[in-house]
């Protein structure tokens, strides 16, 4: 049991989700809001995961524990499966609990238990006293040293960076190594989701190479919890080729957490990556997430500013800051009915710039998105990234052990 273990002030990061070939997520749902509400950061993967994609996303979190909700039946095979796969890619001190109403019998959960499960709560236990347990049980120091190896060790070493955050400024990130992307734009515009049909993209087009994702989401000002949710949309992340790790704000009002440009400069500096994109929250019309107006050291080598159609009318675009500096833009959910008008009065915004600004028209909701390939091609002529036509060859990236 974790009980034992040195306790911290940062928040407590957790990683939940629903078992595959199981849709019962309104008891995650709510235990998720009620976890945040009580300042823990939730990593939220879905419903219907496999336990591989379950054990590799803790690991990439770094995650103090695992919270698996199961209503299918299969919870005695699937919570020893979670506990093998931990165990097999070097998480095996990530303890995993859980629960699934009246479907785990006491009985059940004693064999849970002897093959590694740490605790099961059952039908009728009251959200107080589960929160109140989660708080005392599952918080912990960033565990030091170790033998940690690989994404294992960068991912440990993200989270040291997010625990040094009170004495650490923005220092300004190492250069060269991987190309970084940083991914802006209004809440719910489809950064994540064109973030994810990108890396798919990228592992078609090279077929030897490394995609990192560094998500930032917004920590609730009261609380200081935080839904991490933008694991939800990366199905693309379920690939040992893509390293992918969520960061709460915690206080920090840049559109991205303080650990941010550690986070970036550990990634850029581990050689393991040939491209990296960050995605910022939901940001507002003054934001300059990754300091492209010189207030700041620049973090990253291009910008891409995702809208939507529906960020109102043509005032607001010229009071977006980020469309004067981006190097790219995109105008996704193409497929709504103002998507027309939105993506001439786009252009005009640009061509005022006179900066040659690529206006991209994306639906990246939709599969093989031309205006998503043309995207994609963008960004690796600016990256380099030497794809072979088709996808059939290998691309000659440089990969780093
Ligand atoms: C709501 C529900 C549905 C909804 C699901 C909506 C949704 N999006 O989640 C709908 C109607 C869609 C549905 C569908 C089905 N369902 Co249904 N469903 C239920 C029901 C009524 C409640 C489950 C629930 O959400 N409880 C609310 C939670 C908060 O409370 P709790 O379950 O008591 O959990 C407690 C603890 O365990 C803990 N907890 C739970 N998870 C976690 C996780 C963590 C991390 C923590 C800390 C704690 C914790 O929280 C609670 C604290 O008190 C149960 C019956 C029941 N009364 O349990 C059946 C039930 C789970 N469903 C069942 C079945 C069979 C199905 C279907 C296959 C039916 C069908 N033939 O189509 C489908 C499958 C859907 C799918 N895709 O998987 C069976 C499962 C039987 C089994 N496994 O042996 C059940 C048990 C009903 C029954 N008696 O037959 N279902
Ligand atoms: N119709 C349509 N919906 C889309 C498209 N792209 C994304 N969506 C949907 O828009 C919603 C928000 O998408 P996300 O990718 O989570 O948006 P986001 O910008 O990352 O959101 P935040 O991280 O919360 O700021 C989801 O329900 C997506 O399925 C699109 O091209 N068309
Ligand atoms: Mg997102």
């Amino acid at each position: 049991m974790a009980a034992s273990t040195p306790r911290t002030a940062a928040p407590i990061r957790i990683l939940t989700a629903v078992p595959v070939c199981d849709g019962h997520d309104s008891a995650i749902t709510t235990i998720n809001l009620e976890l945040a509400r009580h300042g823990i950061e939730v990593i939220y993967l879905g419903y219907h995961q496999s336990a591989s994609a379950i054990a590799r996303a803790a690991v990439q979190e770094d995650v103090n524990v695992v919270g698996l909700s199961s209503y299918n039946g299969g919870h005695i095979v699937f919570f020893r499966e979670v506990v093998a796969q931990l165990r097999a890619r070097g998480g095996g001190d990530i303890p995993v609990f859980g629960g699934g109403g009246g479907t785990i019998t006491p009985a059940d959960a004693r064999v849970m238990r002897r093959q590694g499960t740490d605790r099961i709560y059952f039908a009728g236990t009251p959200l107080a006293t589960m929160m109140a347990e989660i708080r005392r049980d599952y918080a912990r120091l960033p565990r030091a040293g170790g033998p940690a190896r690989g994404d294992h060790a960068l991912a440990r070493a993200i989270t040291r960076a997010e625990h040094r955050l009170r004495r650490p400024a923005r220092a300004a990130p190492a250069r060269g190594g991987a190309f970084v992307v940083g991914v802006a734009g209004p809440g719910g515009a489809g950064k994540s989701t064109l973030i994810d049909e990108l890396t798919s993209r990228f592992l078609r087009r090279c077929p030897g190479g490394r995609i990192a994702l560094l998500a930032n989401d917004p920590s609730h000002p009261g609380s200081g919890g935080a839904i991490l949710g933008d694991r939800v949309s990366a199905i693309y992340a379920q690939d040992d080729r893509v390293f992918f790790r969520s960061l709460a704000t915690r206080g920090s009002l840049t559109g991205l957490s303080a650990a941010a440009p550690a986070a970036i400069d550990l990634l850029r500096r581990s050689g393991r990556f040939d491209l990296i994109l960050v995605e910022s929250v939901g940001v507002g019309q003054e934001s300059d997430p990754f300091g492209l107006f010189g207030r700041g050291p620049r973090l990253v080598d291009a910008t891409l500013l995702v809208l939507a159609p529906h960020y109102g009318g043509r005032i607001q675009l010229q009071k977006i800051a980020l469309l004067n500096g981006a190097d790219l833009v995109a105008l996704n959910k193409c497929d709504h009915a103002q998507a027309h008008t939105a993506r001439s009065e786009i252009q005009a915004r640009l061509d005022q710039n006179g900066r040659g600004q690529a206006l991209h028209a994306t639906t990246a909701a939709r599969p093989f998105d031309p205006g998503v390939d043309a995207l994609f091609a963008a960004i690796a002529r600016r990256a380099d990234l030497r794809a072979a036509p088709g996808g059939e060859k290998p691309c000659q990236l440089e990969i780093r052990a």
